[in-house]
């Protein structure tokens, strides 16, 4: 890069006019304003030219420690050249690439930018280990993150280069989207979702998601990963996660996707959400360790995903608690709604206008166990409300599934 040339008091001078008034219009523009944020914690906005068409031939890599927004106004920044990866013997894909990749625990804010065509991931943010303080706030409003061949959006506080294990930051990551779409990736190797979030050691992820698609991902649609002590909490109003998972035939991919390991909760509100025609669960929620799930959904559909429409599994110490409102579970390729609680803990909660109708198993089933299939109950039952739910044409019967619950 032509950048690396530059005395540091060019950079000086190039930070001072970008800091001034300077608009990013092209890969060289667009280097400098980060090499220069890069280098003087000053600089913490980057304004493009409005709807400037940037081709890049590698990644472009933020290193500050400072708090940095990009204003993209209608920008396209085509990742089809910035960086590759490799497969490794297990067809796993191995790189550290991206089109905007951001090495910080500073905030990052992007608005009204579309990242398109990524070689590999479309925008990365990798939070340091060694981060302390206050958790990282990233906020997307207007941003399109579509046709990257691995993750669209990764978040990664796993210090582990593959994704193993339970080292990560102390802090916990603050995900605000909205009116994103986030469509076409992950379509050129195994397990890479539309939006993955991975974070490690201490600290929640908390997503706040609203008015926005993930569509047509070949991964999951989005993916929250949690492990450590922390929580996951996860907000949605007015998102479509609709027609992902399909890259990988042997194992193929949900929705909407948490995993949520050892202490910590996770607890969802869903809110005019669709997550239809997924290859694997439309909704799909692993809850181990001490916590609870919590799931409150009102205006929801899960229709003819390939697996269950609404999955969630709590283990370990830990209840499942639900609010389920005018949700509609149809035509899904195992129950419409699965609940299975393990361990300590009961299913409890309410399930109102509910349609459950022509899934292959059953439409509702809810499940409670010390031990999965122990022969006889050995804790008290959980409780489950019902109020005008309606189950049609589902292939084990249309009476609700139950062990241990009692319905009222
Ligand atoms: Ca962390
Ligand atoms: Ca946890
Ligand atoms: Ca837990
Ligand atoms: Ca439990």
């Amino acid at each position: 890069m032509k950048i690396k040339k530059l005395s540091l008091a060019v950079l000086a001078t190039v930070a001072a006019s970008q800091a001034a008034a300077a608009q990013v219009y092209d890969e060289t523009s667009l280097r400098v304003a980060i090499e220069a944020a890069n280098f003087d914690s000053s600089i913490e906005k980057i304004v493009f030219k409005k709807n400037a068409l940037i081709e890049l031939s590698a990644p472009v890599i933020y290193t500050g420690s400072q708090s940095l927004k990009l204003v993209g106004k209608g920008a396209i920044i085509d990742g089809s050249n910035a960086g590759s990866f490799t497969l490794d013997d297990d067809l796993t894909a191995v790189t550290e690439d991206g089109t905007l990749v951001f090495n910080t625990a500073g905030d990052i804010t992007i608005r009204n930018l579309t990242v398109a065509n990524s070689a590999t991931r479309g925008v990365v943010i990798n939070i340091p280990e060694h981060a302390e303080g206050d958790d990282t706030q990233i906020k997307l409003r207007n941003v399109n993150i579509i046709d990257s061949a691995l993750f669209g959006l990764h978040i990664d506080d796993n210090a582990d280069e593959f994704d193993d294990g339970t080292t990560g930051s102390d802090i916990g990551i603050d995900l605000k989207i909205t009116h994103s779409n986030f469509i076409g990736n992950g379509t050129s190797a195994i397990d890479f979702d539309g939006v993955r979030v991975d974070e490690r050691g201490e600290g929640d992820i908390n997503a706040l998601i609203t008015h926005t698609h993930i569509d047509g991902n070949g991964g999951d649609g989005i993916e929250l990963d949690e492990a450590g002590h922390g929580d996951v909490e996860a907000t949605m109003i007015n998102v479509s996660i609709n027609n992902n998972g399909f890259y990988n035939e042997e194992d193929l991919d949900d929705g909407f996707d948490i995993d949520e390991a050892d202490d910590g909760d996770i607890d969802v509100k869903l809110i005019r959400v669709s997550a239809n025609h997924n290859m694997d669960e439309g909704l799909d929620f692993d809850e181990a360790g001490n916590g609870d799930i919590e799931l409150k959904l009102r205006h929801v559909e899960a229709n003819n995903n390939s697996d269950e429409g609404i999955k969630a599994d709590e283990e370990d110490a830990g209840d499942i608690d639900v609010k389920f409102s005018h949700t509609n579970i149809t035509a899904n390729g195992d129950d419409g709604i699965q609940l299975t609680e393990l361990g300590q803990g009961e299913i409890e909660g309410s399930l109102k206008n509910i349609t459950a109708k022509d899934n292959s198993k059953y439409g509702i089933k809810a499940g409670q166990w010390i031990v999965e299939d122990e022969a006889a109950p050995m804790e008290p039952a959980g409780e489950l409300k019902i109020k005008k739910v309606s189950l049609s044409g589902n292939g084990k019967g249309d009476d609700i599934k139950t062990n241990n619950v009692t319905l009222k």
